[in-house]
């Protein structure tokens, strides 16, 4: 397949994208990155390609448009099924790791970025508490999804990893900006062992965000999203 039938529309600080650039690799399939500059308006293209959410990331494969970062994923590992399967085989495995990565989008990552987002002490406590409370049930299941391998997947990366590992960088840079720790050797040695595999790895290595980056990038971005909420409500 030539490079330009696959095109990804996206952003480097998005995890939502990662997860779509991280499959592609996994599939060893090229193609043709359009950044968007969400900051300075969106992009006729991606309007016209997601004309419902109108976000990123957007996957076109020849001239089709597949929106939403967790069908874009399954919709890459079932459009190229000759690569490494992305899906665990088994049916309940595939259903435990769908229900887990509906539980990070649903629930956990809004909670990580609420902690940015909120203005008080209280609603920040609030929300860090539901992100460590969610970093352990995520180290439970790691315990059970990987069965002693070094991946939720087992020995390669699956569709939980890919779930959750794309939101490590937005993780660490709370961390940071925070001056909290959520993911560490005493609670979750687990997750910290595979958080570090999963950044070294060939698929990831080159579309993880740089931790200081990001941070800086948010300390810029927290500020805006907060005063937008606040005239919102006013
Ligand atoms: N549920 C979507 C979330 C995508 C998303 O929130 N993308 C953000 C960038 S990180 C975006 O495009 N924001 C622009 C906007 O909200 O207008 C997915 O999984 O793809």
């Amino acid at each position: 397949m030539a490079a330009s039938e696959v095109k990804v529309l996206g952003s480097w600080s998005s995890p939502y994208v990662i997860r779509t650039r991280i499959a592609l690799h996994i599939k060893s399939l090229t193609y043709e990155f359009i950044e968007e500059k969400l900051s300075e308006g969106k992009s006729q293209l991606l309007l016209k390609s997601n004309p419902v959410y109108k976000k990123i990331p957007v996957l076109i494969h020849g001239d089709k448009p597949v929106n939403e970062s967790l069908i874009i994923v399954q919709y890459i590992d079932e459009t190229w099924p000759s690569g490494p399967s992305i899906l665990p085989p088994d049916p309940y495995e595939r259903a435990v790791a769908r229900f887990w990565a509906a539980y990070l989008d649903e629930k956990w990552f809004p909670a990580v970025i609420s902690i940015g987002m909120s203005d008080g002490e209280e609603a920040k406590k609030a929300a860090m508490a539901q992100v460590e409370e969610g970093v352990a049930l995520m180290e439970e299941a790691f315990g059970k999804c990987s069965k002693g391998k070094v991946f939720f997947g087992g020995d390669e990366i699956g569709f939980l990893d890919i779930a959750f590992g794309s939101c490590l960088g937005w993780l660490r840079a709370t961390e940071e900006m925070n001056g909290i720790k959520v993911m560490d050797q005493g609670k979750t040695p687990a997750l910290v062992n595979w958080a570090e595999c999963f950044c070294c790895h060939s698929a990831v290595k080159d579309v993880m965000p740089d931790t200081d980056r990001l941070t800086e990038f948010g300390r810029v971005l927290f500020p805006k999203l907060r005063a937008a909420a606040a005239a919102k409500t006013h």
